[in-house]
């Protein structure tokens, strides 16, 4: 999960060994210092050397926790929670704790290799930096003199880059990647009712304890956003009923106040449901519809579009001149159309009326109209949720003040999502949950939510940035753009579905490159493997700073970097050496700590390296309120007429200006493709991992070994037994690994944690299953089109039958 804005697996001793042999003979090749020595007890000396620093660690867990870590003679021996007096934001979780085995695991890249055997073979040499950057220097020069510099993609995971900005996309006018395809769906049905806020809640997780209801949607927060469970716990503690909506009974359903299990990939469904009760039982708030919402708005009968009258305006965003639409409603004093902010006009919220000879009907009324189908008995058969839970739940939410938390997995994930968050932001703005206390939707586990600084930057000369891409990973790897790449982190098998697909388009690659802490998937497919070193290890004093929690956190050195590796920062800058550019890097952390630093940024005020320093890795910002739960929404928005905006017009082509069901892409339950492959296949997040990362991690292993759960029936009527070695596949691909049998999962579904090192799932992938059809609609939204990963149809059978 990325961006914000201010605005508001115990491994069977087998495989383990077999990797061990597999590391062992790439460790052999050069001589390599081996994880084994690292992993020898330390010495007991009389009088061990000991010292203590501070740094931040995962990003992509959502939480970034502080951490103080001991280090007795070079050794990283125990990581705990950096004391803090807000006690909110000192925390450790398993993960991090084990980090004092993980960063010296078997599974490290320790030296730069090359790749000597085939790709996908496994087969490398180990080379010495000074020729890994020359390797990359001539091929990155070769591809921009032949091609250009677009021709070159160079990106980040997400975990890659919480340390120092990447600098080298833009020095070298590569393609650095376009919108994500993930996280994003429901943010593009409902950022636009509330003026674009995004995907995030404009209000804070800590006002949940003023709301009576908190419905939890495609959210597993208490194992995806761990650290914020305090305010869930905080929340139900002082009365707030908390409802999980999941298919799946998870962590978090089991602590909630009730779990509604729906079918996967029809939550559109199950709100439409929920928005025709509310509409035939009186549930809306009328009041605020009419000084709020864009309810009373007119709109053409026949073409749906809105009656206004065009202004000019300027973006707020660009500068660039833009026109905006003033609406138009029906004002009962004067019987006429006027203009919605019309002092002292009583705006109709129903009723269809004639302007110019042409018959324009109320969003309200229109909403009526449209949502005639979506009765009870139609959603419950579409999501499998009883009728009378259905309208238990709208009734509860309706009485509010209340609030919809969505996660960004589950539907998300599927090519629907949109509908589902665009119904997000219908129900709360008929209902008056959105802009006061205890009331809101969107993400709330995220840590830069209104506390997000605007720090400074390394100044690049003027003509330095990234050639502009609107393509995502997801749509290069079906053209022939690109021709040689560098990944930090693994995208190809993380950010892409259908690897089948990735890896052909890597396999038309003149040169691709891989930066990793760990032997991640894509290793063994790439020319050049460059070892990274941990968020523990660095060069300098300092190894990164960024904003987070509402404070600015400092990567301290620990550890100089293990092994031979070395921090992105550090391999950006020697691969720009080698290219007769190091010259616009800075010189070392500090230097650029100190240029992240410098910023007008009121927040950031007295936050220097010395004040980081002095506080241990972390300084909170200056924010301008005082209250902990952060400043009240309010009812004006960047909408064009300020109000909340649940009618899309510019989504009328779609047939979505308000909300419509459309079925998922794949995973329907009358695809006739479901005869072949009779299982839809979820990924979800889960407390053992990020991501991939952690799939090497020895003693987290020991709790979490890569697996695929099944309900039982499913199991039985395929003769397949709790702990089988299974093959998951479809037409695009198959996988293997082992099976656990799960009540909390749905007959018909499988369910997986997203995701695991190849080496693990016998040399396959998850990624081969999985569905990359993107919805063109998602090419006119804000966020782009979303990769349908869990909209795929999969069948499981024993390995090897
Ligand atoms: N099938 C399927 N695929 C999915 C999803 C799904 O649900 N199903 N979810 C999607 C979602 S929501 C997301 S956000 C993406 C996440 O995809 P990413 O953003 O790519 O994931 P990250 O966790 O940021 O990156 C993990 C990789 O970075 C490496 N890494 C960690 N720290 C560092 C570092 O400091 N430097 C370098 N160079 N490498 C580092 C790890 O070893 C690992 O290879 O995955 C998506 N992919
Ligand atoms: N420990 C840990 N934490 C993480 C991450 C991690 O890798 N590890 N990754 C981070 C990232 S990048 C992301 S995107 C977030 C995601 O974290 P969340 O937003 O919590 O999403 P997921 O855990 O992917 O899925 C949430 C739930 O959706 C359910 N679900 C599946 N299909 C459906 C459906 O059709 N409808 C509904 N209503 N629910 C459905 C799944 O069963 C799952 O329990 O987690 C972040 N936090
Ligand atoms: S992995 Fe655990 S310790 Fe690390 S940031 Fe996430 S919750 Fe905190
Ligand atoms: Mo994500």
């Amino acid at each position: 999960m990325e961006g914000s804005k201010r605005m508001r697996a115990v491994l069977d001793r087998r495989s383990f060994l077999r990797l061990g042999a597999a590391s062992g003979a790439l460790a052999a090749v050069g001589g390599m210092a081996t994880t084994q020595g690292w992993l020898t007890p330390a010495q007991a000396t009389a009088a061990p050397e000991e010292r203590t620093a501070f740094t931040y660690h995962n990003e992509h867990c959502l939480c970034n926790c502080m951490l103080q870590c001991t280090v007795r003679d070079g050794r990283l021996v125990m990581v705990q929670p950096r004391p803090n007096s807000d006690k909110r934001f000192q925390n450790v979780c398993l993960k991090g704790i084990s980090e004092i085995e993980h960063i010296y695991g078997e599974a490290r890249i320790q030296s730069p290799m090359r790749r000597v055997g085939e790709r996908g073979s496994g087969q490398f040499e180990v080379i010495s930096w000074d020729e890994a950057f020359k390797i990359i220097a001539e091929k990155f020069q070769a591809t921009i003199d032949k091609y250009g510099s677009q021709a070159l993609w160079i990106q980040y995971s997400t975990e890659a880059s919480q340390r120092f900005s990447p600098l080298l996309a833009s020095i070298l006018g590569a393609q650095a990647g376009g919108l994500n395809g993930y996280d994003m769906g429901q943010g593009n049905g409902q950022g636009q009712a509330f003026g674009w806020s995004g995907m995030f809640a404009l209000n804070t997780i800590w006002e949940w304890k003023q709301a009576n209801v908190v419905l939890m949607t495609n959210c597993n927060m208490l194992e995806t956003g761990m650290m914020w469970s305090r305010a869930f716990l905080d929340a139900q503690a002082a009365g707030t009923k908390i409802i999980v909506l999941d298919p799946r009974f998870t962590a978090t359903a089991s602590k909630a106040d009730q779990w509604v299990g729906l079918r996967a990939g029809t939550d559109p469904a199950f709100f439409l449901g929920m928005v025709k009760y509310l509409l035939d039982n009186d549930l809306c708030d009328r009041e605020h519809m009419l000084a709020h919402t864009s309810f009373p708005f007119l709109v053409n009968a026949n073409t749906g579009e809105v009656l206004g009258e065009m202004h000019d305006t300027v973006d707020k965003e660009t500068g660039e001149p833009k026109q905006v639409k003033a609406p138009y409603v029906w004002d009962s004093a004067t019987g006429a159309a006027v203009l919605h902010d019309t002092p002292g006009a009583q705006p109709a919220l129903e009723g269809t009326f004639t302007v110019d000879g042409v018959q324009y009907i109320t969003e309200y009324d229109l909403l009526k109209q449209q949502m005639a189908d979506y009765t009870l008995d139609w959603a419950e058969g579409v999501t499998g949720v009883p009728a009378d839970t259905i309208a238990q739940v709208a009734r509860e939410y309706a009485k509010g003040p209340s609030i919809i938390c969505n996660g960004v997995g589950g539907i998300d994930k599927f090519s629907n999502n949109d509908i589902a968050g665009h119904c997000y932001a219908l129900i709360a703005s008929l209902t008056g949950n959105y802009g006061k206390r205890g009331t809101g939707c969107g993400i709330y586990h995220y840590h830069t939510v209104l506390s997000g600084a605007k720090l400074g930057a390394w100044k690049l000369p003027e003509n330095s940035k990234p050639t502009p891409s609107k393509k995502g990973f997801y749509d290069i790897v079906n053209t022939d753009d690109v021709h040689a790449a560098m990944f930090f982190g693994d995208i190809p098998t993380q950010k892409a579905a259908n690897w089948a697909n990735t890896q052909r388009w890597l396999d038309s690659l003149d040169f691709v490159c891989v930066a990793d802490i760990y032997h991640s998937s894509v290793v063994d497919y790439v020319d050049l493997v460059l070892p990274v070193c941990s968020k523990f290890e660095c060069a300098d004093s300092v190894g990164g700073v960024k904003n987070a929690n509402g404070y600015i956190l400092e990567n301290q050195k620990v550890l100089d970097p293990l092994f031979d590796s070395k921090s992105d920062f550090y391999i950006e800058k020697g691969i720009a050496e080698a290219m007769g550019l190091g010259d616009l890097y800075p010189e070392n952390g500090e230097e650029y700590a100190r240029a992240i630093l410098t910023t007008d940024d009121p927040s950031c005020e007295g936050i220097t390296l010395e004040a980081l320093n002095r506080e241990n890795g972390a300084c909170k910002l200056v924010l301008d309120w005082d209250d902990t739960v952060g400043e009240e929404v309010g009812m004006t928005y960047a909408t064009p007429s300020t109000k909340q905006e649940p009618y899309y017009e510019n989504m009328l082509a779609w047939g979505q200006a308000f909300p419509q069901w459309e079925r998922p892409n794949e995973a329907y339950p009358e695809n006739p493709l479901r005869e072949k492959y009779p299982l839809q296949f979820s990924q979800a997040r889960s407390r053992f991992r990020v991501h991939s990362a952690y799939s090497g991690a020895k003693w987290i292993q020991q709790l979490f070994e890569p697996h695929i759960e099944l309900n039982p029936s499913d199991a039985a009527a395929r003769g397949l037994v709790d702990g089988d070695e299974v093959e998951v596949y479809n037409d695009r691909g198959s996988f293997r690994t082992k099976l656990r049998l799960n009540n909390a999962v749905q007959p018909e579904s499988a369910f997986m944690a997203e995701s695991t090192y190849r080496q693990y799932l016998e040399g396959t992938l998850m990624q081969s299953v999985s569905n990359d059809t993107m919805n063109p609609r998602g090419y006119d939204m804000m966020f782009g089109p979303m990769i349908p990963y869990n909209d795929t149809l999969i069948e499981i059978k024993k390995a090897g039958e």
